[in-house]
C-alpha cells in the first residue's frame, strides 16, 4: 500500500532534518548552552535546557506556540470542519508533525485514515469492564492503551531484527496513528460504562475525531467544538512537563509508542500537573457548597483562598513551572466561554477568582507564578455543557495529550535521539561542592 500524503511528508521533512542534528552533535557537541546549580538539581530540574523538540516551544512571558505559531494563529490557520467554528484536529496533527498547514485534500486525507484504524479491538473492552468500576478513569484509560502493546509494529519490526535507526520512524509512527485514531472511542467507552449507565453509542463515520468523541459520550452541537479545541489546546507544551517527558524517556529506551503513551497518562494522572482541572473543579464546588451554592463575593472568595493556602494546599489552576503570565490556553477557553455561556454563574466565578487570586497569591509570596494555567478553565466548560464527572476531565486532557508526544516521540526516533540517561550525584557530594563554591570542572 501506498504511504499517505502525511507520512510522505512526514519522511521528507526528517530526512531533511536530520542533518541538521548530525552536525549538531558531531561539530558542535562541546558547545555550553547551559549550567546547572544546587538548587535546580534538588528543585526538579527547573529551567535546564536538555532536552530538544521543534513540534512546540514554550516561552515564559508569551506562553505555547505550535511550530511557531501562537494559538490564535494556529486556530486561524487551520482548515475548518464545516459548519463548526474549529479546526480539524486532524489538520493540526499534521501541522505538529510536518510545521506544515494542510489544505482540505491533505487534512481529509488523515479524517479517512484515522477513521480506517478507529475500531478498538474486544479485548480492550475486555480490559476496561474487568477492572474494579470505581477505578479512576486515569488508570482505566492507561490500562486501556497498555493492553494494546500486543499490537505493537514497532516492537514486532525490533523483535524480528533488522530495523534499522533510521527507518525506526516509521513503524513509530504507524502504532502513534493506530493508537491515536482509538483513543476517542476508548475514552467515550470509559465514560459511558462509568457514568451513563454503560449504555454506549456507535461512532458516526461521517463524523471527524473530535466531533465522533462528543457524539460517542452523547453530547450535541456546540459541543463538537468544544472537544475539538480542548484537545488541540491541550496537546503539546514542549518537552520537559511530566507527560512529555515521560512519554518521551520511555520512548528513548526504544519502548513503544503505547508502552511510552501509556507512561505519559500516568504522569498526567498526578494533581500537579493534569489531575488539576479536576481539582479546580472540586474546589469550586467546595467554595459553592459552604455558601448553600451562592456564588461567593469577592472577600468570601479571598477568605476560601487563604483557608486553602493556609491548611498547606496549593490553588488548583495556579502557577506553572516555566510561565510568568496568564496562560494563553486559559485566555483561549475564557474567549470561547465570552461566546458561548457568558452568564453561566461559575464561568463568572472563574472570572472573580482570576480577579482575586493572583493578588492573594502574591501577597502569600510562594509562587514564582501567580497567574493561572489551563487547568483552571476547562473544567467549567465541561460543567456547562453537562460533563459534569469531573473525574473524567484528565482522560480529556490525555486524549488530546497524545497527540503531542506521540508526535514528538515519532520526531525523536526520526531524528535517532539518544536513549535519556541523566547522572546522578549524592548529597554528600552537593555539601562538598557548596563548601568549595562550585564543583571543580
Ligand atoms: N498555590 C499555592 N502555592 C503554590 C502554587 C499554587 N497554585 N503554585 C506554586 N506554589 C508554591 C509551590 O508549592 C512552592 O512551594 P514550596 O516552596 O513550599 O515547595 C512554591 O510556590 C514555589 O513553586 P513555583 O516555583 O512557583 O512552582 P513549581 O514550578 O514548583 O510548580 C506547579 C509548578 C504547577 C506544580 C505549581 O504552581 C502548582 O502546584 N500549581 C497548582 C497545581 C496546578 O494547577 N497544576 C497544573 C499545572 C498545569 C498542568 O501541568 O496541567
Amino acid at each position: 500500500m501506498a504511504d499517505s500524503s502525511l507520512k510522505t511528508k512526514l519522511k521528507e521533512k526528517i530526512e531533511a532534518h536530520r542533518p541538521r542534528v548530525t552536525k549538531l552533535n558531531k561539530e558542535f557537541g562541546e558547545v555550553i548552552i547551559d549550567k546547572v546549580n544546587i538548587g535546580q538539581c534538588i528543585g526538579g530540574a527547573r529551567d535546564i535546557r536538555a532536552l530538544v523538540t521543534d513540534i512546540s516551544y514554550l516561552d515564559p512571558q508569551e506562553g505555547i506556540r505550535f511550530r511557531g505559531k501562537t494559538i490564535p494563529e494556529t486556530f486561524e490557520a487551520l482548515p475548518k470542519v464545516p459548519g463548526s467554528d474549529q479546526p480539524y484536529v486532524e489538520a493540526f496533527f499534521w501541522f505538529l508533525l510536518t510545521g506544515e498547514v494542510p489544505n482540505i485534500q491533505q487534512t481529509m486525507e488523515v479524517v479517512e485514515d484515522w477513521r480506517s484504524r478507529a475500531a478498538v479491538p474486544q479485548y480492550v473492552i475486555d480490559v476496561l469492564r474487568a477492572l474494579p468500576r470505581d477505578s479512576h478513569p486515569m488508570t482505566l484509560f492507561s490500562s486501556a492503551i497498555l493492553s494494546m502493546q500486543r499490537e505493537s509494529l514497532f516492537a514486532r519490526r525490533y523483535g524480528e531484527g533488522g530495523l534499522k535507526k533510521n527507518d525506526m520512524w516509521d513503524p513509530m509512527y504507524e502504532d502513534s496513528i493506530n493508537l491515536i485514531a482509538k483513543l476517542p472511542a476508548i475514552a467515550a467507552y470509559i465514560y459511558r460504562m462509568k457514568y451513563k449507565g454503560d449504555t454506549h453509542i456507535a461512532p458516526d463515520p461521517k463524523l471527524d475525531w473530535g466531533g465522533n468523541f462528543a457524539h460517542m459520550i452523547g453530547q450535541k452541537k456546540p459541543y463538537d467544538d468544544v472537544a475539538r479545541m480542548y484537545f488541540i489546546l491541550h496537546s503539546d507544551h514542549e518537552s520537559g512537563n511530566v507527560s512529555a517527558h515521560t512519554t518521551h524517556l520511555v520512548a528513548s529506551a526504544l519502548s513503544d509508542a503505547y508502552y511510552s503513551l501509556s507512561a505519559g497518562i500516568n504522569g498526567l494522572a498526578g494533581p500537579l500537573h493534569g489531575l488539576a482541572n479536576q481539582e479546580v473543579l472540586s474546589w469550586i464546588m467546595n467554595v459553592m457548597k459552604k455558601l448553600n451554592n451562592k456564588i461567593p463575593t469577592k472577600e468570601e472568595l479571598k477568605q476560601f483562598l487563604w483557608d486553602t493556602l493556609n491548611s498547606g494546599q496549593v490553588i488548583p489552576g495556579y502557577g506553572h513551572a516555566v510561565l510568568r503570565k496568564t496562560d494563553p490556553r486559559f485566555t483561549a477557553q475564557n474567549e470561547f466561554s465570552k461566546k458561548h455561556l457568558p452568564n453561566d454563574p461559575l464561568f463568572q466565578l472563574v472570572n472573580m477568582i482570576y480577579e482575586v487570586a493572583p493578588g492573594v497569591l502574591t501577597e502569600h509570596g510562594k509562587t514564582k507564578n501567580p497567574w493561572p494555567n489551563v487547568d483552571s478553565h476547562s473544567g467549567v466548560i465541561q460543567w456547562y455543557y453537562g460533563v459534569r464527572e469531573w473525574d473524567f476531565y484528565t482522560v480529556l486532557f490525555g486524549v488530546g495529550r497524545a497527540l503531542g508526544v506521540l508526535a514528538n516521540i515519532t520526531w525523536d526516533r526520526g531524528l535517532g535521539y539518544a536513549i535519556e540517561r541523566p547522572k546522578s550525584v549524592t548529597t554528600d557530594m552537593l555539601e562538598k561542592w557548596a563548601a568549595e563554591g562550585g564543583r571543580k570542572m
